[in-house]
């Protein structure tokens, strides 16, 4: 597996940016000293597997780490300000460069950094560990997302959230300076692991990171749900004593082909009631009287309100 998953989360951005005003965020996921121009790796934390040589180091063009191997072939110029990260060694080891994030909920998160590395074997050896023990080949640079309580070490699916980037074997040896992205927005409302992890077992390897960032942006307030549009009622008349409606709308679900061309009826009991107690039946569509009129399949309902004019 090579390249990133996260393509997604720019269009995502750049489409809600487009239509809708955002609401500033309260605050924003922040991964400190990302671009390392502190000149030291302060924020992160490097962790080397015992027993092996080499770890990550803050570099600059003219301060190379103290190893043969950045002595020998450098890695590339810091590609963001003066300085970068980058793994080095003398020999056999495993090396991982983490920070914690922290990402705020209803927002959206998109990490991009900048990723390269050089691999003087010209191979990689890519198993599922992040050992570098003897016994088997071991030579790649992988960039994850972990849960934050797992080994650091671990490549565990249950540990291990998002498979960000993997060096696998057939691929070039080198890696230019190249801008990385990767939608983080699953894990908003939690804090999460981003590592870096290098492992050599055959030969010089540096793998390299610079420019590293997270963009957060706050998830558009919910639109308001519209008013119901009010429901149609029946032309209500008080003629006299002797109450006449209009013709109503058919009932919900009644084909206009099935009501009859009869434009007025004469109101049965509610409306004679109504005129003789001063009272107006205003009914609803739904609750007029069909039952006498015909071609309406169905009945009446006993929906019709009353008020006093
Ligand atoms: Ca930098």
């Amino acid at each position: 597996m090579r390249g990133i998953l996260g393509r997604r989360g720019l269009s995502v951005l750049a489409v809600a940016g487009a239509a809708l005003v955002m609401a500033s965020p309260a605050w924003a996921a922040t991964v400190v000293n990302g671009d390392f121009e502190t000149g030291t790796l302060a924020g992160f934390t490097v962790v080397n597997q015992p027993g092996g040589n080499g770890s990550y180091f803050a570099y600059s063009s003219a301060n190379q780490p103290p190893t043969g191997c950045a002595e020998n072939d450098p890695p590339a110029a810091p590609p963001q300000g003066t300085f970068a990260a980058t793994s080095s060694q003398d020999g056999v080891g495993s090396h991982v460069l983490y920070q914690d994030i922290t990402l705020e909920p209803n927002a959206t998160h998109e990490l991009s950094f900048t990723l390269y590395y050089k691999n003087s074997t010209g191979v990689f050896h890519t198993p599922s560990t992040l050992d570098y023990t003897p016994g088997s080949q071991n030579q790649q640079y992988r960039v994850d997302i972990l849960e934050p309580s797992a080994d650091p070490f671990s490549v565990a699916p249950a540990d291990v959230l998002a498979p960000i980037f993997r060096t696998d074997p057939g691929e070039p040896s080198t890696l230019d300076p190249t801008p990385l992205t990767f939608n983080l927005s699953p894990y908003a409302g939690q804090t999460v692991r981003l590592r870096f992890a290098e492992v050599d077992n055959q030969g010089c390897f540096s793998g390299s990171v610079d420019d590293i960032d997270v963009r957060t942006q706050a998830e558009p307030e919910p639109e308001p749900e519209p008013e119901p549009a009010p429901k149609p009622q029946a032309e209500c008349t008080k003629r006299g004593t002797s109450g006449t409606t209009s013709s109503a709308a058919p009932p919900a679900g009644t084909s206009s082909a099935a009501v009859p061309a009869t434009t007025s009826s004469t109101a049965s009991a509610a409306t004679t009631s109504c005129a003789a107690a001063a009272v107006m039946t205003c009914s609803a569509a739904a609750a007029v009287t069909t039952s006498s009129v015909a071609g309406w399949a169905t009945t009446s309902s006993s929906a019709a309100t009353e008020r006093t004019v």
